[in-house]
């Protein structure tokens, strides 16, 4: 049986971080789908609009050689739907999210991974703005 990875991002202004983690999830199995979150969704937990629109990290993403499948994560709350409706072995998710989703491990083996150090999208964008 081919084992399917599941994982879940914002992933604006794509970094080399957001990179690595992608890679990272896709060698724990045969099938990787990434939840993309939605602008509704972004705009409700951080409060400010992504810099790409939920269309725009939706092509980035699909267009990577590690991901099979990309859909948009609506809302936070949908996790177990999302896990079931792609019959996800594994939930990847970066380390910052460690334990808020161990409630998923009765369908699903949950793994979080360390974070690239030293690069965020927050501090690329004021980089980015500071620099003209
Ligand atoms: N990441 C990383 N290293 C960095 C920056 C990000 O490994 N330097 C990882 C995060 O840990 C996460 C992924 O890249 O696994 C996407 O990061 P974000 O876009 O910041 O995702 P987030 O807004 O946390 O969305 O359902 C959960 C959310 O959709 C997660």
């Amino acid at each position: 049986m081919p084992r399917t990875v599941i994982t879940f991002g914002t992933f604006d202004v794509f970094h080399v971080g957001h990179l690595r983690v992608i890679e990272r999830a896709a060698s724990l199995g045969d099938r990787l789908v990434v939840g993309v979150s939605a602008d509704a969704l972004n705009l409700r937990k951080k409060g400010r609009e992504p810099v790409f629109s939920e269309s725009e990290r939706l092509a980035i993403i699909g267009a990577l050689r590690m991901v099979d499948e990309v859909f948009v994560e609506e809302s936070l709350e949908q996790k177990r739907e999302y896990i079931e409706r792609y019959a996800a072995d594994v939930l990847v998710m970066g380390e910052d999210w460690r334990g808020k989703f161990d409630e998923f491990g009765d369908i699903c083996e949950v793994v979080y991974l360390p974070r690239t150090p030293a690069i965020s999208t927050t501090a690329l964008i004021e980089k980015i703005s500071s620099s003209g």
